[in-house]
């Protein structure tokens, strides 16, 4: 699969795109039976009953283990990101050639099948997010329970901690609009990345549990300042859409794991590209020309893009505005 210039343009000025039907749909479905075949016998969540769809997770099925997590409106399995099937669901011919096409060709470092998933070191500090220090393989599957009854909440957003190039989510099953898929704010990479102390990485320091306010991660003054900003002037968009579509995303958008307002268990896979020198990319800070990194192709294309195509990948009417 060949990207098109238009397709770089918009992924360069918004940092993402969104490709239909990316992935295998069969393979998909095969990654669903693995899930549920997850669920200990006696789980009050089950597949043919959606009913029992909606969050949260009841008490006695609550798992607090960064492997397989079952706690409130989140399942996220990650003990499978070096299992075979599903390294072969997302580091596939297409998106390896995409991933090289943005990257660079041959410069892509492979998941090890076998190795050591995400979550094998447990959570960063007691309580605290799975540590990402380790991950050979596929992130994991990511589920948002339907939230039911639970009021409205405002929209939050991040950037990962640890260092990656290009992250994808795919949908292994259909999410219908405001049904928790992954949701970003376009051009927040372009702000946020010249804001951070290094190229990839966010500096960890020690979590207190007595001094919490730094959460075990330091961010710059500008970065939050940056951060605050976007959330109030840019709005955001819901990567919803079919079984097998994905999302490319660059490794410094805000983004967040969207609330899931629908009836359905929203089901998707992550995963990061990175270049095989990411450890030396790592060291440098921020630079004057944030794709440096990235693809000749990438950095000679500019950024223009025709109104369709912004429309077709959802951009808000507000950053419309300004495109040809
Ligand atoms: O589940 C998602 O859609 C996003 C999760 C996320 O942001 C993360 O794990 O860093
Ligand atoms: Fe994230």
């Amino acid at each position: 699969m060949k990207l098109t210039r238009e397709q770089i343009a918009f992924f360069k000025d918004n940092g993402y795109l969104i490709l239909k039907n990316a992935l295998d749909v069969q393979s998909c479905a095969g990654a669903q039976d693995r899930m549920w075949a997850e669920l200990p016998e006696n789980c009050r969540l089950k597949r043919d009953d959606p009913a029992t769809h909606i969050g949260p997770f009841a008490d006695d099925d609550v798992q607090d283990d960064a492997l397989h997590m079952r706690k409130d409106f989140r399942w996220q399995i990650r003990q499978f990101g070096t299992e075979q099937w599903l390294v072969d669901l997302v580091y596939t011919k297409d998106l390896i050639e995409v991933a090289e096409q943005l990257l660079g060709e041959g410069l892509i470092e492979p998941p090890i099948v076998g190795g050591k998933p995400m979550g094998s070191d447990g959570p960063a500090w007691p309580g605290g997010p799975v540590d990402p220090a380790v991950n050979e393989g596929v992130r994991g599957i990511y589920c948002t329970l339907p939230y039911g009854d639970r009021p409205r909440e405002p929209e939050s957003s991040h950037t990962d901690g640890h260092p990656f190039c290009l992250g994808i989510v795919g949908l292994i099953d259909d999410v219908p609009p405001d049904g928790g898929a992954f949701r970003i704010w376009p051009g927040s990479h372009r702000r946020l990345y010249p804001t951070c102390q290094m190229q990839y990485d966010q500096p960890r320091v020690p979590f207190y549990e007595h001094m919490p306010s730094h959460k075990g991660i330091v961010h710059t003054p500008e970065y939050l300042r940056e951060l605050e900003a976007i959330m109030s002037d840019t709005p955001s968009v819901d990567c919803w859409g079919q079984q097998g579509d994905v999302v490319l995303w660059h490794h410094r958008l805000a983004h967040m794991a969207g609330h899931n307002y629908s009836q359905v268990i929203r089901q998707a896979v992550l995963h990061d590209f990175n270049r095989k020198d990411l450890d030396l990319l790592r060291l440098d800070p921020p630079q004057q020309d944030m794709w440096r990194d990235w693809s000749s192709e990438v950095r000679a294309t500019d950024t223009r893009y025709s109104k369709t195509f912004a429309e077709e990948q959802r951009l808000p009417a507000k950053l419309l505005e300004k495109t040809a």
